[in-house]
């Protein structure tokens, strides 16, 4: 049964009373004669006739661990050739809603494969320019006091198919799927300085994640964010092996390659390493052909989720369609997401949902006026091409750039940090396109 006509089908539903009565019938017959065999319509009272077929039969069994409905919106996935686990995926952003990406949906970002680490051997160890260098089980760890927060985490190469001249035709996911936000529990470094005491001249904390991929960084304490934790839980749940069990960095606002995986070690120290990923990989071409080290924090962005590419806009009948989408910034929270229909012309407020938090996601929402649409058959379309596009301001006044902007101040090399305003045309027959705007 299509579900329109279902939907005319119990577009009355029974009253309390009939409900009542029908169910006592059906608990009366129905035990007696099993599963509404023998049940004949005819006898069975008016508001049991309309009744969903989901009353009439129990449903299916369930299992220990929960699972999507239909399979679940799913990642798009890119393994480099020859490698069995280098490569990226992206969380679909443009189907989902909220701010908490589920665990099984968190892009992930892998140089060499998830390592097979054992927990029972696995410790990690604080040492350097500290007082008393510690070797800590997976145990030991989860027995210090633990604080939980919301953070996000955002590949630093997020959103660089935007660098190129043309838009690209992609999902909102796909292009700026590397980025995720969760809720994180572990014991924060503050606590772990703390218990081994850091020493005089140290500058630095080295981080050594235990996979193939040489995944050393270095960090200047002075740069450590407010709740830097050694994560052992997200979204409640025990890290899973992708997400960089038994531990990982987590640094709120920082680019995710510092967010160190399969942490082994960390070591107080005087100076960097100057790793291939302190140097080579994730550094900043700028226009007069220098490079920047140690870029790590993330900028202030927007991206507008619903409606997306690939997704053709039906405006509701009100004349009023729903625009939604996130906002983040790696140095404060959200306080002002300002939406456009017009390319750029006009601005106004969207509304922000919830009490926006420092380097987490927060949902906004913009109820778009197109007036009353043409109802043709049974769709409902806008009614003259709009060009959307939001753009977000953070609590320490940065402003979301506007593309041309982003791009006269990074040059044309510029690869990683992409966060400039992007937008969508909507034409008169609901098709969603990726433009750029001038600007
Ligand atoms: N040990 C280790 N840590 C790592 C990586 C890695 O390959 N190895 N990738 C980094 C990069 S570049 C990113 S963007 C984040 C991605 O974290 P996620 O896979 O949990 O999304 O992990 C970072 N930590
Ligand atoms: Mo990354």
């Amino acid at each position: 049964m299509s579900s329109r006509r279902c939907w005319a089908r119990y577009a009355r539903w029974p009253t309390v009373s009939e409900h009542d009565r029908a169910r006592r019938h059906w608990l009366r017959r129905g035990a007696a004669l099993g599963a509404g065999a023998g049940l004949g319509i005819a006898d069975v009272p008016a508001g049991a006739r309309d009744l969903p077929d989901s009353w009439r039969t129990p449903g299916q069994g369930f299992g220990n661990y929960g699972q999507p409905v239909d399979g679940g919106p799913i990642r798009w996935m890119a393994v480099e050739p020859g490698t069995t686990g280098t490569g990226v995926s992206w969380t679909p952003l443009h189907e989902l809603d909220g701010t908490i990406i589920p665990n099984g949906l968190h892009f992930e970002r892998h140089h060499a494969g998830i390592p097979a680490v054992r927990t029972e051997e696995w410790r990690l160890a604080v040492e350097g320019l500290v007082d008393t260098p510690l070797s800590l089980e997976l145990a030991a760890l989860r027995r210090l006091p633990r604080h939980s927060r919301q953070a996000f985490i955002e590949c630093a190469g997020n959103s660089n198919a935007l660098w190129r001249p043309d838009p690209v035709q992609a999902p909102v996911g796909w292009l700026h799927g590397l980025v995720s936000c969760s809720e994180w529990t572990g014991v924060t470094l503050a606590t772990l300085f703390d218990l081994v005491g850091v020493g005089r001249g140290a500058r630095w904390l080295i981080a050594d994640g235990l996979d193939a991929s040489g995944m050393t960084i270095s960090l200047p304490l002075a740069a450590l964010p407010d709740g830097a934790m050694v994560a052992l839980f997200q979204n409640g749940e025990p890290l899973r092996a992708a997400q960089g069990h038994p531990a990982r960095l987590v640094l709120p606002g920082l680019e995710g390659v510092a967010q160190v995986k399969w942490l082994g070690r960390l070591t107080l120290s005087d100076r960097p390493v100057l790793s291939r990923f302190d140097t080579v990989a994730y550094t900043d071409l700028q226009p007069d052909g220098s490079s920047h080290r140690f870029t790590r924090t993330m900028g202030v962005k927007s991206v507008i989720t619903d409606p997306a590419v690939g997704r053709a806009v039906i405006g509701g009948p009100s004349g009023i369609t729903e625009v939604s989408g996130l906002a983040w910034s790696g140095t404060g929270h959200i306080v002002r997401v300002e939406l456009t229909h017009d390319g750029g012309r006009h601005w106004s407020d969207a509304v922000l949902e919830g009490t926006p938090r420092d380097t987490a996601f927060t949902r906004f929402r913009w109820p778009w006026e197109h007036g009353r649409p043409d109802i043709t058959a049974d769709r409902v379309r806008p009614v003259r091409p709009v060009l959307l596009a939001s753009r977000a301001t953070d609590s320490t006044g940065r402003v979301q750039p506007g593309r041309a902007t982003l791009i006269r101040e990074q040059g044309h090399g510029a690869y990683y940090h992409y966060n400039a305003v992007t937008a969508v045309e909507i034409g008169a027959d609901g098709r969603v396109t990726h433009v750029h705007l001038e600007g």
